[in-house]
């Protein structure tokens, strides 16, 4: 498949996307969704891949939608069109996505950062929802995940202000999972993919559906969710194959059914 905004390549059992739109800062514009949104249905659909890696360059991992594509859109366009739909695929997958951060992580970046499971930050990644500063607010989800992710006090400061947080600020108020210098941005995030890949498919989405579960529902109904998906999974090769390995003291060989 061609793509003209991002990088598609596969490791193994990890598929890894690039944005790639390095004159704009990847400013995510409508092109470079779509082909996100292609791409991450490629993955989705090969049984060979277990995880997905999300990155941009060392300068930015996004710096925003694209404010000259959206520069001339008036109310009715915005409503009638499928303008923010189709961000939403990030956040439909079912596979897990480490978004690996560094540079700039602005706006739609920082949003489509927060869409991804796991977000591994480089020492110079800087996170932000600067849209109140154009005249809008963020709208890929951002003023939500943000609040869910570090509470209100910040979220409504950097959503109020525009104000970004450093790498370290980003961890200490746990938007990222941690912290790792630049120049290892990538190999480290590699690793973290590798290992879920090589574990059974079905219990890392499940345990990916259930987590998210936890931000859309009430403890007991998020419990009762959890029980039954841990049940399920005793129905797989996988969980006779995981076991077997530990009684039997070697490494578990899963199959992923
Ligand atoms: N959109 C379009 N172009 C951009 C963007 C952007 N978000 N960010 C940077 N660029 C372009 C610049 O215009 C410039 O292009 P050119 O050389 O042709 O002038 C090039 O990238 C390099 O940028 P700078 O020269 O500005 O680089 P600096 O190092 O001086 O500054 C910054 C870097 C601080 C990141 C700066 O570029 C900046 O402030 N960018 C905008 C950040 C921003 O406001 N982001 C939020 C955008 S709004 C948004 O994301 C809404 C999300 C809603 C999602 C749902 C929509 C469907």
């Amino acid at each position: 498949m061609a793509y003209d905004n991002i990088l598609v390549e596969t490791n193994g059992r990890v598929g890894v996307i690039t944005l790639n739109r390095p004159k704009a800062l990847n400013a995510l514009n409508g092109e470079l969704i779509a082909e996100l949104g292609r791409a991450l249905d490629a993955f989705e659909a090969d049984a060979g891949i277990g995880c997905i890696v999300l990155t941009g360059s060392e300068r930015a991992f996004a710096a925003g939608a694209d404010i000259k594509e959206m520069q001339p859109l008036a109310f009715p366009a915005t409503y009638t069109d499928d303008f923010i739909t189709s961000w939403e695929r990030l956040s439909r997958c079912r596979k897990p996505v480490v978004a690996a951060v560094a540079g700039y992580a602005l706006g739609g970046g920082c949003e489509i950062a927060m869409m991804c499971d796991i977000i591994l930050a480089a020492d110079n990644a800087r996170f932000g929802q600067p849209e109140i500063q154009l005249g809008i607010l963020p709208g890929a989800g951002g003023s939500q995940r943000l609040t869910r992710a570090i509470g209100k006090a910040k979220a409504m400061e950097m959503c109020l202000t525009g104000r970004t947080l450093t790498a370290e600020e980003a961890d200490r108020y746990g938007l990222v999972s941690r912290v790792v210098p630049l120049a290892e941005l990538r190999a480290e995030a590699m690793k973290v993919a590798e290992t879920i890949a090589g574990l059974s498919l079905p219990s890392v989405m499940m345990a990916k559906e259930s987590v998210n579960r936890a931000f859309e529902t009430t403890l007991a109904e998020g419990i009762r969710f959890e029980r039954r998906l841990f049940q399920a999974l005793f129905a797989t090769a996988d969980q006779k194959e995981g076991m077997a390995a530990f009684a039997e003291k070697r490494g578990a060989s899963f199959q992923n059914r």
